[in-house]
């Protein structure tokens, strides 16, 4: 367990701790039969989007995956309308047609749940972004496992001939659905990355004040200088690939509990991490009990 966590504010705490609660939420629903479709949790991962959220600038377009949960709460604030997404309910983002993995509100996000398939679309928005933009990013968020599609490189190339402004977030979780990083990925991805000449950066802390400050030039550079930057952290997951789909040893399980973040800020600092819960355990279940209160929602055409 980490003994290195600083304090955090309560809004980044409050953040954290809201997506935890709604990713374990939506699990509960799941076996209720509450969603069509299926959902992947980010439980364990919070962290990453939460630190990031005060690198990303309001114009900034991020990109999303499968397991995007995380990226749009810590982004928009808006659990309320993804969980009406969800759940095909009124108030959804995109009137239930994207449930959990496909999300687009203009000119900011998009998620897909095809591996590597936003990537090209980042890529082409970062050109746009160079071309009539001032210091907007295209960020984009990607497994470890995603690096076995071809697009990957096919961006990476671009990315460095053009110098696009791309920051491509990598969450290595060292494992992908039920097939561990060791098993499917020769070399890594610092070398390949290196191998376009284009930064790169590696995270293994999960203090989000240390994270903000160690990225914090990446990003910086990035968008001043108009050039690509891939930045991976060392992470892991704490649920299953989706719902009851774990196919990880009883002790990796464990292991990867011990370095839950969120329980070390129980540890570290209680009655910060009392208070906060209870009111965000409030909001959820509030939250999920008035969404499902209402009428399915109906296609309008347009997304937000
Ligand atoms: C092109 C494609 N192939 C297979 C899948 C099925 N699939 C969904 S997620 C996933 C594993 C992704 O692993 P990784 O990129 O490491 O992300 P993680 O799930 O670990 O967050 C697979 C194989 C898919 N969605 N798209």
């Amino acid at each position: 367990m980490s003994s290195r966590l600083g304090k955090l504010s309560d809004e980044d705490l409050e953040c954290l701790l809201r997506i935890r609660l709604f990713e374990t939420c939506l699990l509960e629903l799941f076996s209720q039969g509450q969603l069509s479709g299926t959902t992947h949790t980010c439980l364990g991962q919070e962290y990453i989007p939460v630190a990031l959220r005060t690198l990303i600038e309001p114009g900034d377009f991020v990109f999303s995956n499968h397991r995007g949960h995380g990226h749009y709460i810590a982004r928009f604030d808006d659990a309320e309308g993804l969980l009406a997404e969800i759940t095909g309910r009124q108030g959804a983002i995109c009137h239930g047609v994207g449930g959990s993995q496909h999300i687009y509100r203009r000119g900011s996000y998009l998620s897909t749940g095809i591996q590597g398939e936003g990537l090209g679309i980042a890529a082409g928005v970062a050109g746009h972004f160079k071309r009539f933009g001032s210091n907007e990013l295209a960020i984009a968020y990607v497994g470890d496992g995603t690096w076995g599609q071809g697009i990957v490189y096919e961006v990476l190339n671009l990315a460095a001939l053009w110098q696009l402004p791309l920051a491509l977030i990598v969450e290595n979780n060292g494992i992908a659905q039920s097939t561990p990083t060791a098993l499917q990925m020769a070399g890594n991805i610092e070398a390949r990355v290196r191998a376009f000449g284009i930064e790169y950066e590696e995270v293994t802390s999960t203090d989000i004040t240390e994270i903000r400050r160690l990225l914090s030039p990446s990003f910086l550079l990035s968008r001043t200088q108009r050039s690509p930057v891939v930045i991976t952290f060392e992470t892991m997951r704490l649920g299953p690939h989706s719902k009851g789909d774990d196919t990880r040893t009883a002790d990796e399980i464990a292991r990867a509990r011990q370095r839950d973040v969120l329980t070390c800020y129980e540890v570290k600092f209680p009655e910060q991490y009392a208070a906060i819960r209870a009111r965000v355990d409030d909001e959820i279940t509030t939250l999920a009990r008035r969404v499902l209160d209402r009428p399915p929602s109906t296609w309008k055409g347009l997304c937000a």
